[in-house]
Formats: structure tokens, sequence, C-alpha cells
């Protein structure tokens, strides 16, 4: 099987108003993950605050190339698949602050979160566990002869773990209908790219399991939609799993917790030149998409609705400590 260097820019098959959908998206996460870090310092989100500033290209790029019954399984760099996928912002909010109206009812802190409902695998913090789990997914629909797509998204630091590499092999022998979209942000936690692992490039991972890789530029959500639509029309066909390795930065630490000073300040600055939200602004203006109207109109409908979100989650209750053990536990007799 090759290895594909792909630097794609099928945008062709969007139409006008797909293209805004995605830039919306790409926007949102940032918005409310900016009013997010504010609540952090302020002390009001209690324990870690994680984002994915810098990764909006992969999750909206990605996320976007589902059909409507594919499962999601994402991590916590990827709010904006979150939000594509039907969880409204108010309940992320309502999340963050450990509140009844978050996904976990105040049970979990902000990151672990999803809804089986929506066919969102709630995001476990293990490095690479929901690589196996994925997989188990897709075979899960396969038995019940389901045409579904998973995708699932991991870490750099994540692709040196064991539940990795056997979840991709299984997946791979296997021919499951997953899709492996890999946010190389070249740093797990403090640990640089090149301090835990020898491999040249991560998508050679691919060939040693037999499937395909193909890398793109993380920063472009075009061109990771381009590989995702692939790889999703490929697992839906039998085709079997797609590494998609999406090369990007880091921009904020691990957590707000972190300082980040380990990381070189003229390699932040050089990505920052490379923000994804303004590459794809940039270009969608060249090309004459979005208009100075439709940019304003774009960014007043997302702070109205980032406060209003906000503000629900801040009428929400707190969880009463009597229903503590609610939803923690299956119960006894299977329910
Ligand atoms: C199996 C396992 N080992 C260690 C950790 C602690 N840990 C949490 S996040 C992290 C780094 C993750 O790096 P990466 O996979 O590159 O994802 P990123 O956070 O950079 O998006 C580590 C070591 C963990 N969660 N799980
Ligand atoms: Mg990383």
């Amino acid at each position: 099987m090759s290895t594909i260097e792909a630097t794609s820019r099928a945008g062709d098959a969007l139409t006008p108003g797909e293209l805004l959908e995605m830039l919306y998206y790409m926007r949102l996460q940032r918005a409310i993950e900016d009013r997010a870090i504010k609540l952090y310092y302020q002390g009001r989100i209690p324990g870690a605050y994680f984002t994915g500033w810098g990764h909006e290209a992969i999750a909206v790029g990605a996320t976007y190339a589902l059909g409507p019954a594919d499962l999601l399984a994402p991590m916590h760099r990827d709010l904006a698949a979150y939000l594509m996928r039907g969880i409204p912002a108010r309940r992320v909010f309502a999340q963050f602050l450990d509140r009844e109206g978050g996904l976990t009812r105040g049970r979990d802190g902000n990151i672990h979160m999803g809804d089986p409902r929506l066919g969102i695998l709630p995001f476990i913090s293990h490095m690479a566990a929901s690589v196996p789990v994925a997989a188990g997914m897709a075979l899960a629909c396969r038995q019940r002869g389901q045409a579904r797509v998973v995708l699932t998204f991991f870490g750099d630091g994540a692709t040196s773990t064991g539940a990795w590499h056997e979840g991709v092999n299984f997946a791979a022998v296997l021919r499951l209908p997953v899709v492996l979209v890999l946010e190389n942000n070249q740093y797990a936690y403090s640990t640089p790219l090149d301090r835990q692992t020898a491999a040249r490039a991560l998508v050679d991972k691919a060939p040693g399991y037999g499937i395909p890789g193909v890398a793109v530029d993380g920063n472009d959500v075009l061109a990771v939609y381009a590989a995702a639509r692939a790889a999703v029309a490929r697992a839906r066909d039998g085709g079997g799993p797609t590494l998609i390795e999406c090369r990007t930065m880091r921009m904020r630490g691990h957590s707000e917790a972190d300082h980040f000073a380990y990381v070189p300040r003229e390699l932040l600055a050089a990505w920052a030149a490379r923000d994804p939200i303004a590459l794809f602004e940039r270009r969608l203006r060249e090309e004459g998409q979005l208009t100075a109207e439709a940019d304003r109109a774009m960014q007043g409908r997302i702070a109205q609705e980032v406060e209003e979100a906000l503000a629900w989650a801040e009428a929400s209750p707190e969880p009463a400590p009597a229903s503590v053990a609610e939803g923690v536990y299956a119960a006894s007799d299977g329910r």
C-alpha cells in the first residue's frame, strides 16, 4: 500500500453555504474556547481546562466528511466535532462549569463528554483507547448489517501506545470501516515528537499495518476534508481503515495549567502565521465566498450564541448531592 503526500485543494464539491458552515464551526469552537479560557482564569471552571486552539481545521474538516448515521470518537482537541454532531454550546458550557445541564450532569470535568444517542463516544482519557473501541463499534455495526463508518481522533503521542497498535491492527485485519485521524501537533504534553518516536513520519506507520496513509496540512480545512471524504468512502465500500496524519501545532499548553515554556517561541510564531481560521477566511474572501456583510453577520451570531449558551449554563443548577451516584453505575438488572 502506498503512502501518499496530499496537498489537496478539493473544495470544489462543496457549496458556498457548506464552506461558510465549515468556517462557522471553526469560529464557534474558537469563540467558546476563548470565553472558557477567561472563565478558567477567573477560577470559574473547576479542575483542568483543555483547548483545541489551532486544531479547528482538523475537527471540522474530518467531521464534515461523515454521513448522518456515522459514529464519532473525538478527543480533547475536537470541540467543533461535538457541536457539529448535535451537542449544543449551552450543554458544553454547563459541562465545563460542572452543572446539571452538562453532558455528564456535573459528574465529570469538562473534556470527558459525549452522547451515545448522537453517535458520539464520550472521550476516553487513556491515550489511544478510543482506537480499539472505535474498531469494536465498527465491528458491531457490520455485524448488525449497518453501513456506518466510525471516525476517531488521537494525538501523535497516542501512536506510541500499545492500544493504538493493537486497535489499528485489529481494524486493518478485519478491514473495518474506521477512519483514523491523527492530530500531529508535535508535542505529547511536554515531549516533542523526536523524543517519543524514531519514525521519520507518523504516516509511515500505516503501511506497516497494510493500510493506506495520507499526510495533510492540518491547518487547511479543505485538505483535511478531502482526505477524510476519501477515507470515509473507502471505509463504507469495504476498503477498511485509512490513517490520515494531520500536521499542525498545539498553540497553547497541554491544558491551561501548562505554561508550555518548553515550546520554542519561534516555532509558535511560525505556526501562528498559519492560523487555520485566518487561512480559511483569507481564502473565502479571495474567492468572494465571505463578503463583509456575511462575515459581520456570522461574527454577531456567534457572539450572541456564546453569551446565551453561557447564561443558560450558569443558570443550570449544580447537581444535588443526593443524586451523586445517578448515571455513574449501571443498574444491577442490566438497565
Ligand atoms: C495511556 C496514557 N498514558 C499517559 C497519559 C497522560 N497523558 C495525558 S495526555 C498526554 C499527552 C497526549 O499527547 P498526544 O497523544 O500527542 O495528544 P495531544 O494532547 O498532544 O493532543 C499524556 C501523556 C494518558 N492519558 N494515557
Ligand atoms: Mg500531541
